[in-house]
């Protein structure tokens, strides 16, 4: 198994003339990186314009998001047969009306849709959703994805793709084109948690499997997955999984997870994300918002990472409770990168705690979080206020090194080593290492681009907060490698895996972690990358040289 972070190389040489932050200085340059560091959301349930009405956007999708039908229900006689009777703008009306016209908006949800309609200078107080309706009628879909982007301060979403859906199938099987802010990921939740239901749509399709995934099925299952990420390029695969969950339990799904899954993880190279926690349907009346949660026994990880050890788990847990116990594991094994505050953990109060808690344990080797956003324009508000809850626990954490330097007189100084390229330096201080995930996936396609900058933020150039990062699609287009190329020559791949790399703290891809000089050169060549604990460990090497 590779390590999954980083080797030390030779030392960097020091800049000169470096300015020390002072104390005062770390919170406003901590907000600063945070606001001028494009993120790469990587989970969402957002699609490509190209998947058509799967792509949900507007205030009727907003409005009757699942997290506020639930809170409709508990301020409306309204019973969800009749309100799912209805069509989607009178559902809207309702809601609109129950919690943001007859009651006051300040729930996490409804702030959320508030801060959105104020984002696009609409008005929030309205009786109706008329203003709000023909705004966004009157957007072209791919013109309002930029702003919409730009204004939520990311540069690309990863979505959530189930092969066995039978609305999404068809379109990927006519061939989707590529859209560089909008990649895949091969969701594994209909094979692992319903083969009763699915394995025919995989014998109708030529897989030789059976209903009790005996004989072959294990290997054609595989052969599926094979050809799926032929189709999708995905950048990891994934499954939300119930609170009861144990491996290694005598399960179906455990059999197709250990002997298809996993393994094809590891040919293909990529993670498996594990969402654990939902206890699916506990008020089916309630249908997407039907979903609670519950504790799950996290030995399952233990088992997983212990036993495959070639294998990369993402990892989200849906219960309050099982967050510690996520962070003790990943101190355990580092083949395991947890991600994210899911659902009922998406709430600032919750997410602070689980981030400082994370911080605290793991450093900066963690991904602080995702949107989960269902309507395009959540994720104007979610990343707004991830920004927002994590700049001051952030700046926290920097200001006790700095202190313990003052006290210790071994200097780990916060510098600012050129006032005219802040961002670059800060972040190299300022660990917004914690996001490179994001950062690095926007850089993978710097370098997937090869002759050009995909998006226009590069190593020592500063993008103003809310700037725009242009992305020159044709040029995409010209130099991408033929489709199939992935599988059968890596090398074709390497710029993305060595960009993905380049994350000082985790590998989607890992298998440039032969080449032990890589992720230091990429790191030497890209300064506003390395960690803080990294250039630290370099600079007390250099002194003791
Ligand atoms: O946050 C959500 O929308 C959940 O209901 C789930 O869809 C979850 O995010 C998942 O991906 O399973
Ligand atoms: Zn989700």
């Amino acid at each position: 198994m590779k390590t999954t972070f980083p080797k030390q190389g030779s030392p960097r040489p020091e800049s000169t003339g470096a300015e020390v932050l002072e104390i005062a200085q770390i919170s406003p340059a901590v907000e600063d990186v945070l606001a001028a560091t494009p993120f790469i959301d990587i989970h969402t349930h957002l699609f490509a314009p190209s998947f058509g009405k799967l792509g949900l956007w507007g205030i009727d999708e907003l409005v009757t998001y699942h997290y506020l039908e639930a809170e409709f229900f508990r301020s409306s006689h309204t019973q969800p047969e009749q309100y799912f009777a209805l069509p989607k703008t009178h559902q809207a009306d309702a809601i609109w009306r129950a919690l943001f016209v007859e009651n006051t908006p300040i729930s996490e949800s409804t702030r959320g849709v508030v801060a959105v309609l104020k984002a696009f200078g609409l008005s929030t107080d309205r009786s109706d959703l008329s203003e709000a309706r023909a705004f966004f009628q009157a957007q072209s879909l791919d013109a309002h994805i930029r702003r919409v982007f730009d204004m939520a301060g990311i540069s690309a979403v990863v979505m959530t793709n189930d092969p066995l859906d039978p609305e999404e199938a068809p379109a990927w099987l006519n061939g989707i084109p590529e859209h560089p802010q909008f990649r895949a990921v091969l969701r594994l939740d209909r094979i692992l948690k319903h083969w009763a239901a699915n394995w025919q749509v995989l014998a109708a399709q030529g897989y030789k499997v059976d209903a009790q995934a005996s004989g072959k099925s294990a290997a054609e299952v595989q052969r599926f997955l094979f050809d799926w990420y032929e189709r999708m390029r995905p950048m990891y695969m994934a499954v939300s999984l119930p609170d009861t969950f144990f491996y290694p339990a005598e399960t179906l799904g455990n059999h197709l997870l250990a002997e298809a899954v996993l393994p094809s993880c590891r040919e293909l190279d990529l993670a498996l994300s594990l969402m654990i926690g939902v206890r699916l349907q506990a008020n089916p009346a309630l249908r997407l918002a039907g979903d609670a949660v519950g504790r799950a026994d996290l030995r399952s990880l233990e088992n997983l990472c212990r036993t495959f050890p070639s294998n990369r788990f993402l990892v989200s847990v849906l219960s309050r409770e099982n967050q510690h116990e996520l962070c003790v594991y990943a101190r355990k094994f580092s083949n395991l990168m947890p991600f994210g505050c899911w659902l009922f953990m998406n709430n600032p109060s919750i997410v602070e705690e689980i981030t400082r808690e994370r911080i605290e344990m793991l450093g900066a080797s963690f991904i602080p979080q995702h949107s989960d956003a269902r309507v395009l324009e959540q994720v104007i508000y979610k990343w707004s206020n991830t920004r927002r809850t994590v700049a001051p626990i952030l700046s926290n954490a920097y200001r006790h090194p700095r202190r313990h330097s003052a006290r210790c007189h071994a200097p780990i100084p916060l510098q600012r080593r050129n006032v005219d390229e802040p961002q670059r330096a800060l972040s190299t201080y300022l660990g917004a290492a914690l996001f490179w995930l994001q950062s690095t996936l926007q850089e993978a396609g710097n370098r997937f681009c090869q002759s050009a900058r995909v998006v226009c933020l590069g190593h020592g150039e500063r993008q103003a907060p809310r700037q725009a990062v242009p992305l020159h699609t044709q040029r995409v287009e010209k130099v991408r490698p033929p489709h199939g190329v992935f599988r059968k020559n890596r090398i074709a791949e390497a710029g993305l895996h060595q960009a993905l790399d380049r994350f000082c703290v985790f590998r989607l891809h890992h298998h440039v972690g032969h080449q032990i000089e890589l992720p230091e050169k990429l790191i030497d060549n890209q300064a506003n990358v390395a960690s803080f604990f990294t250039l630290a460990r370099r600079r007390s090497r250099a002194q003791s040289t």
